[in-house]
Parts: structure tokens; C-alpha cells; sequence
């Protein structure tokens, strides 16, 4: 199965082209280096020194003899981006190409043009490409249980049932996002149902949540370790509370610490979109996945990754600081998440054991986080 993997240099795009090159899918891929530029323009880089794109496909295909297929083609120009579908004929589009940072949207309205622009553009070429050129493939889109916001309600998986003057119809569970680029993400999930519905292309939606860990395989070589990002723009909030009990920074709970997420590690991240991939929708359906493993609070979180640090000989506190964002602190939080289960879905291991694994690795790079301390603080806010 031939799978193209739009934002194959980041987080979860590099990790996703070892695991399916190593499990005998045909990858290819594309980036346009967005993640890494924008990294370094707030002060940081990946806690795991990464290589070029070129050089990292190169290294893979030396160890493990297997290629991958890569080029730069931007998905927001409409021209290049044909073309590249016409030069894969794709089976499957694994879209995570977006800029995947709430804080870096909400910077001012230049970050937030940008990320709404670059992300729903991206995702309409990809649209219009599936249709004129591989109408057959699979879309698996990227986006976030974000989507959702925390209603005060039990979250269903994209659709309920609802029952109004007297009617009843199935809709599209409310969406209520919390920062531009959420919204970014809310605005693609209608374009691609439009289009499944329209043009009859068959499409995945993930709801992703808070994804943590450095290795989906543990046989991966060093050099070929995928980005960490630990500052306080790019980085998600388990990996940011490893990386700083590892250099000794107090844990940053936001408020008082009660937001609950549904979170998930990085080789479930995979295993999902497998279990995606390789059970596709039928021609026409959009369908929506809640992918998440549990949900946790933030300050849950903070005192379980202290609880393991300690293992490890260090020795961390908790600050909660005053929370930059505007969200609700305590709130009922409870979305469904049984598609992927019912597709076979067992989580791998506990964050405990992830994170005798992660903490590891990335004491390490101790020095690294450490050169960065600046850009670990919070610092973009959600309010004026
Ligand atoms: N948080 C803290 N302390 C920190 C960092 C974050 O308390 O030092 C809190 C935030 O206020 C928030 C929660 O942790 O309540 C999650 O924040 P996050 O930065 O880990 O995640 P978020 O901004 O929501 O975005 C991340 C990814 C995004 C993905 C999303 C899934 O960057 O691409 O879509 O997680 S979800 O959170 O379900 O929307």
C-alpha cells in the first residue's frame, strides 16, 4: 500500500514513516521545513538533535534498507501539489501538515492569518487533488479533540442524535475551540466532510489529543529519533513536564490545574493510525475517530511525572503559575473514544511506563533543554 505522509519532518510525521516503512508500506512524503523554522523563530529547537530531512531517509535506508521517498512540496501551492499526486498516486494521504501550535496561533493576527491560512489551504489542495487525481485513496486527516472544547456534556464520536421541535436528525456535534488554530482545525473537518459528501471521497478524522513519548520502536537508533519540542509555544504538556524535571525547573501546571484532556502516547499515536489506515471508510463516508488513550488533569499529570522522575535520581517540584490561556480550569470532560477499540485498539502501556522510557532517553540531551530555558516559559497570552 503506497502512503503519502504530508509533514513527514515532524513530531508524529517521521515517527509515522519508520513505523510503516518498517511494517512494508510504500512511503513517501512531503514538508515544507515550517515546523523547524518556526521553532527557532521562538527561541528553541528539538530537546533530540535532528538532521536534515534528506539526511535522516538516507541514514534509515542505511540501517534498515528501506527507502523513503521524500520532497518539499509546499501542500498550500495548489500546483505543486497536483503534481506531487500525480507523481505518487497515492492509496492513502496521511495529512499532518498543519502547524499544530494553539500558542503560535495566538501570537497576533499575523501568526493566526498564517496558521488558519496555511492549515485549511493545505487541507483544500489535498481535497481537490484526491478528487481530480486519486479519488480512490483514503484521506487520514489530523485533527484534535480541541475541536470539542469541554462542553458539560459526554463528547460522541463527530455525530449524535438530537431531537428538536419535535424532529429528530443526526448532526455534527458542536464544536467549541479554544484558540485559532483549533478553529483552523474545526473549519477543516467541515471542508473535508463537504467533499467526502460531495465527491465522494472517503476521509478519517482523528481527534487527537495531547500526544507524549520520543519512540514508537525502541530499536530506534539515536540519530534517528524523531523531534522533542519542550518550549512553551511547540511543546504539549506531558513531554514539556518531562523536560523540565530534567533540568530541575519547577513542573507549570496552568491555574489551578483541573483542565482535563484525553492524552496518548507516541507508539499508540501510531498504532491508531494503523488500525486507520488499514480499515478504511467506504467511498462518500467521512467518519471520526476520538483518538485518545485516557484522560487525565493537569495536575494529575504534573504529580505523576514527578512521581517517575524520581526513579531516575531527580528531583522535581511543582509551581502552578498563573494559566496565559483562556480555558475553563475545572470542568466534566467525557468523550467517547470506542471506534478505534472496536478496530482492535489495546493500549500499549501505562504513562508510568512511557515514561521510564522517555526520561531516559531524553537525560541525554539534558544540556540541550537546558540551552533553551528561556523559551521554556509561557509566554504568549490569550488575552489582550
Ligand atoms: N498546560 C499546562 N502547563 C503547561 C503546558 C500546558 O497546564 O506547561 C495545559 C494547557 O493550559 C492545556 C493543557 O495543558 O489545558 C494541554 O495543553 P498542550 O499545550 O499540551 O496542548 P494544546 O495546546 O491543547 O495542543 C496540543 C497540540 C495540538 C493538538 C492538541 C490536542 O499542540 O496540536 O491538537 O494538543 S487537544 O489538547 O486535545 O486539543
Amino acid at each position: 500500500m503506497r502512503v503519502l505522509i504530508v509533514g513527514i519532518d515532524g513530531y508524529l510525521g517521521w515517527t509515522l514513516a519508520m513505523y510503516l516503512g518498517k511494517m512494508g508500506y510504500e512511503v513517501y512524503g512531503t514538508d515544507n521545513g515550517s515546523r523547524r523554522k518556526n521553532v527557532e523563530e521562538v527561541g528553541s529547537w528539538s530537546a533530540t538533535p535532528i538532521t536534515s530531512l534528506v539526511k535522516r531517509t538516507s541514514m534509515f535506508h542505511d540501517i534498515f534498507k528501506i527507502p523513503i521517498i521524500t520532497s518539499t512540496v509546499d501542500v498550500t501551492n495548489t500546483d505543486e501539489t497536483y503534481g506531487f499526486f500525480n507523481f505518487v498516486e497515492p492509496h492513502v494521504v496521511v495529512h499532518l501538515g498543519e502547524q499544530p501550535s494553539a500558542p503560535y496561533s495566538m501570537m497576533g493576527p499575523k501568526h493566526a492569518n498564517y496558521t488558519q491560512t496555511n492549515n485549511i489551504v493545505g487541507t483544500n489542495n489535498i481535497l481537490f487533488a484526491m478528487r481530480d487525481v486519486t479519488p480512490e485513496a483514503h484521506l487520514v486527516k489530523l485533527g484534535t479533540m480541541g475541536e470539542y472544547g469541554t462542553p458539560n456534556l459526554d463528547i460522541p464520536e463527530g455525530f449524535f442524535e438530537i431531537e428538536y421541535r419535535g424532529r429528530k436528525d443526526t448532526m455534527v456535534f458542536p464544536k467549541n475551540a479554544g484558540s485559532f488554530y483549533h478553529l483552523s482545525k474545526v473549519h477543516d473537518s467541515e471542508n473535508i466532510r463537504f467533499a467526502c459528501k460531495t465527491w465522494d471521497l472517503r476521509s478519517t478524522d482523528i481527534m487527537q489529543g495531547p500526544v507524549y513519548g520520543v519512540v514508537a520502536d525502541e530499536t530506534t537508533p539515536f540519530e534517528l529519533l524523531t523531534r522533542f519540542d519542550f518550549d512553551g509555544v511547540f511543546g504539549t504538556v506531558i513531554n514539556r513536564f518531562t523536560a523540565q524535571a530534567i533540568i530541575g525547573e519547577p513542573l507549570t501546571p496552568y491555574g489551578s490545574g483541573g483542565q482535563t484532556r484525553g492524552y496518548l502516547s507516541l507508539v499508540d499515536s501510531m498504532k491508531c493510525m494503523k488500525l486507520a489506515i488499514d480499515n478504511p471508510p467506504f467511498s462518500g463516508e467521512y467518519r471520526v475517530f476520538n483518538q485518545f488513550d485516557r484522560t487525565y488533569g493537569i495536575n494529575d499529570l504534573a504529580r505523576r511525572v514527578c512521581k517517575v522522575a524520581k526513579e531516575f535520581g531527580l528531583n522535581p517540584t511543582i509551581d502552578n503559575i498563573e494559566n496565559p490561556r483562556i480555558e475553563k480550569e475545572e470542568h466534566y470532560y467525557n468523550p467517547d473514544h470506542s471506534k478505534l477499540e472496536n478496530l482492535g485498539y489495546i493500549p500499549t502501556r501505562s504513562l508510568e511506563d512511557e515514561l521510564r522510557i522517555t526520561i531516559p532517553i531524553l537525560m541525554k540531551y539534558k544540556d540541550r533543554i537546558e540551552a533553551k530555558k528561556e523559551a521554556m516559559k509561557p509566554k504568549v497570552k490569550w488575552s489582550k
